[in-house]
């Protein structure tokens, strides 16, 4: 059977399709420090899922990043942004509530629009919106996923990449030098002051709501291929209850 047929799903207040077209995804969360390899992860995933074929369809898989939910600046905000004063690893740098209603709205299948995120702006991109059309799994990453509760509550299933911090380090310097246009002074001051502080603070203890913690990242080939072989189980059996289970819990969460 398709999950596409879930038809056990109820949606409140008929706020949304018939039930016979709802295509609720499954939803994995992905956190992790800077750089410690979560979209390579997700990569993984996608490639590996999306290979397997399911039902004579050919599966849907997608990725977003919490980037694109990092909240407006203000001009004060920009300002301080450019001199690498602003502290974008902080949850108050995140629009936790777009997050949640566009997750809700993805897992109620949904066809959702998203903005892409200019780091060297440090601004979101409205011209060119990530459309985000109903899938079979929705993997969702960003150093923070886990930290807000209620977005937290959604994951079906929540993975964290634990890659050491001096490994990511090395990797975060050329990588913002290189794509994200800023100089070695001003990565590593921005690294010591709130990178590495708020990593500690807010991102590292959310490592006890995983369900799987994967050392080394996107080179420990052993814990994504078992990860993607439970995912390809759970989907290939339809009304799961863990499946459907979560998705009513956060159906019926909407109306609080
Ligand atoms: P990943 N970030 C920027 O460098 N500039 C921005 O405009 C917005 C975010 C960084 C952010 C965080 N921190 O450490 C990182 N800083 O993006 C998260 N400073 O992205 O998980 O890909 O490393
Ligand atoms: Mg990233």
């Amino acid at each position: 059977q398709d999950l596409r047929k879930a038809d056990s799903l109820r949606l409140p207040n008929g706020d949304g399709p018939a039930n016979d077209e709802v295509k609720s995804p499954f939803l994995i969360g992905v956190a992790g420090g800077t750089a410690s390899g979560k979209s390579t992860v997700c990569k993984k995933i996608m490639e590996q899922l999306g290979q397997a074929e399911m039902d004579h369809t050919q599966r849907q898989v997608v990725s977003i990043s919490q980037d694109s939910f990092y909240r407006e600046l203000t001009a004060a905000e920009k300002a301080k942004a450019q001199k690498g004063l602003f502290n974008f690893d902080h949850p108050d740098a995140f629009n936790e509530e777009l997050m949640f209603s566009t997750l809700q709205n993805i897992l109620q299948g949904h066809k959702v629009e998203i903005p892409s995120y200019d780091y060297r702006t440090n601004s979101l991109d409205f011209e060119n919106m990530l459309v985000i059309y109903p899938a079979d799994v929705v993997l969702f990453e960003g150093i923070l996923v886990f930290y807000f509760p209620k977005i937290r509550d959604l994951f079906h299933m929540k993975l964290f990449v634990d890659t050491d911090s001096d490994t990511r380090l090395a990797r975060r310097v050329p990588r913002d030098i290189n794509e994200r246009g800023r100089d070695l002074d001003a990565v590593l001051t921005q690294y010591m002051t709130f990178v590495k502080p708020a990593f500690e603070e807010f991102c590292s203890p959310t490592k006890k709501f995983a369900d799987v913690i994967i050392p080394r990242g996107a080179d420990n080939t052993v814990a994504i291929d078992l990860i993607v072989h439970h995912i390809g189980e759970i989907l290939a059996t339809t009304n799961s209850a863990q499946h459907s289970n979560t998705v009513r819990v956060a159906a019926s969460s909407m109306k609080r």
